[in-house]
């Protein structure tokens, strides 16, 4: 639902559900949980501008693992008095498998180094294809879509500039070379996926 729908239904979903000890108590306490970086504390933030008119009340970041602890509640709502808590992401101890544990991935939800940003931008270039999802062809310069993440991240660093000079000793001088950032190509085919510059892309 939209966030203008979220505090009317969050409120009838407690008033029709058991209160148990809490039936004198009127105020709303909701515990927020989710993966890392779906927008928790995000969402959190926009129910409180709407319906307070206030600002931020908790940090919010593109990368996972941004809210570090069970924070003290947020204000969200007058009417009826809610209050959020905003939690740290978090994942089941063991992924069903390897690919939805990269699909997680590829959404910010693990951190890259974690996973290796080599292996996830060979994962999206293999589920881009698959999808036949051709932006990146144009993006990068290539004419063709390509099957290897290896001529592909060449493209990128040479496209995107991620190139690097380096000093190579030889026995008749020293001589720059011009090498290609394959770690840093890699983390921006990740970034122009995350940003839409690749298209929309769904995983599932
Ligand atoms: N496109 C889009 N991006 C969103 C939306 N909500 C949040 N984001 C972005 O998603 C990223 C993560 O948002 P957060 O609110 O920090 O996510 P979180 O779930 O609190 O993350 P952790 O605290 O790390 O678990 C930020 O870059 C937000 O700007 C949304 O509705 N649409
Ligand atoms: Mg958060």
């Amino acid at each position: 639902p939209c966030s203008l729908q979220v505090v009317p239904m969050v409120a009838r979903l407690v008033a029709d559900g058991p209160r148990y000890h809490r039936a004198e108590s009127s105020e709303h306490n909701i515990l927020v949980i989710g993966v890392p970086n779906v927008g928790k504390s995000s969402l959190i933030n926009s129910l409180r501008r709407l319906h307070l008119k206030k600002g931020k009340a908790t940090a919010v970041g593109g990368e996972p693992g941004v809210t570090k602890s069970v924070l003290s509640r947020i204000q969200v709502c007058e009417k009826p008095l809610m209050y959020l808590v905003d939690t740290p992401g978090v994942l089941p101890p063991r992924l069903g498998d390897v690919e939805m544990g990269m699909k997680l991935a590829l959404c910010g939800a693990i951190r890259d180094h974690l996973v290796g940003e080599d292996v996830m931008a060979d994962y999206l270039l293999y589920t881009l294809n698959k999808q036949q999802q051709f932006g990146y062809v144009q993006r990068y310069r290539l004419g063709q879509p390509c099957d290897h993440i290896e001529p592909l991240l060449k493209h990128v660093a040479l496209s995107q500039g991620r190139t690097q000079k380096v000093k190579v000793l030889t026995g008749t001088g020293n001589v720059n070379m011009m090498m290609l950032n394959y770690p840093a190509a890699a983390y921006e085919f990740l970034r122009d996926f995350r940003a839409g510059r690749l298209g929309r892309v769904t995983l599932d």
